[in-house]
């Protein structure tokens, strides 16, 4: 039984993205997952005993810069050993595959950009990019500045330097969040993968979506908070699901 109704809602799924003229992607960490990058509620998410709650705050950089920088480290080492999987390059076919394409990332491992994605809004930042706390100049790091080990990275203008990712309490980048409703609320279907639903106001697209009678489409390894509010959810792997499903459009 099990079996065939999965198998129903995965050519429901195609149904609806073969006739999709515009869609929408969220993306969160799970879609990683598969690249080996430790998830942000998985078992693996959690470093030296911290949780990734604890120091993704402006608080934890206040209180200790370089314990958070060390962690920021890690996390871009394991990043920078870590190759796209064939979720992020199923989502590059899938964008040169329909004409209208957004892809929104909650990601800040750059992965979707490495696999080839042209178009990819970053919610939560880039944890390859720094900001100045002076001057609030970002720039790039080459993967040769990450060897450059000193604790607290400075800016030019004598500044320090921190991730330029969203921290928990920080605002979203608001022309990218209005950026994407502004194209969810146009779009024919909006695909969501790989998150747990739990962080805001990432969370708040499937309902947004539905208010806007978008076709809403969930790909995760297990049930989510969302899980009940959008019409199909489809339980698997997004490396194993995504190249399936875009390999039969
Ligand atoms: C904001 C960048 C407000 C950093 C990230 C109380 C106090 C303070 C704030 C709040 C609060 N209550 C609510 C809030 C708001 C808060 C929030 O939502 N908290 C949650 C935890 C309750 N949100 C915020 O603070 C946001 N800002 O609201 O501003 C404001 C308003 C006005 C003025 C000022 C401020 C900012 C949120 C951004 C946080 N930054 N990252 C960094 O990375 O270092 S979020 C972080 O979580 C990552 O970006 C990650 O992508 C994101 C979401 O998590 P998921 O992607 O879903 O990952 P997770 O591990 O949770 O789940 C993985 C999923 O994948 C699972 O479902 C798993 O089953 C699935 N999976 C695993 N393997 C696979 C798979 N699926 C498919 N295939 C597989 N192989
Ligand atoms: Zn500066």
């Amino acid at each position: 039984m099990l079996e065939n109704s999965h198998h129903h809602t995965l050519e429901k799924a195609r149904a609806i993205l073969k006739h999709s003229r515009s869609l929408f992607v969220l993306t969160g960490a799970g879609i990683s997952a598969e690249s080996g990058i430790p998830t942000f509620r998985g078992k693996d998410g959690l470093w030296k005993s911290y949780s990734a709650m604890d120091l993704a705050t402006p608080e934890a950089f206040q209180k200790d810069p370089v314990l958070v920088w060390e962690w920021y480290h890690w996390r871009q080492e394991i990043i920078r050993n870590a190759r796209p999987n064939p979720a992020h390059t199923a989502l590059v076919a899938l964008e040169k595959h329909i004409p209208s394409f957004m892809l929104l990332t909650q990601n800040v491992d750059n992965l979707h950009q490495r696999a080839g994605s042209m178009n990819v809004l970053e919610l939560h930042g880039n944890i390859f990019r720094t900001r100045c706390l002076e001057c609030s100049g970002t720039c790039m790091i080459g993967t040769e500045d990450i060897k450059q080990k000193v604790p607290l990275p400075v800016c030019s203008c004598g500044g320090i330097l921190r991730p330029d990712v969203v921290w928990f309490g920080e605002m979203i980048p608001q022309d990218i969040w209005q950026n994407a409703l502004t194209f969810l609320a146009h779009a024919d279907t909006a695909l969501i993968c790989g998150t747990s639903g739990i962080v805001w106001p990432a969370a708040a697209i499937p309902e947004y979506a539905q208010q806007h009678n978008v076709h809403t489409i969930e790909l995760n390894i297990e049930k989510t908070p969302i899980s009940s509010i959008v019409e199909i959810f489809l339980e698997g792997k997004a490396g194993e699901l995504l190249p399936d499903i875009v390999n039969s459009l």
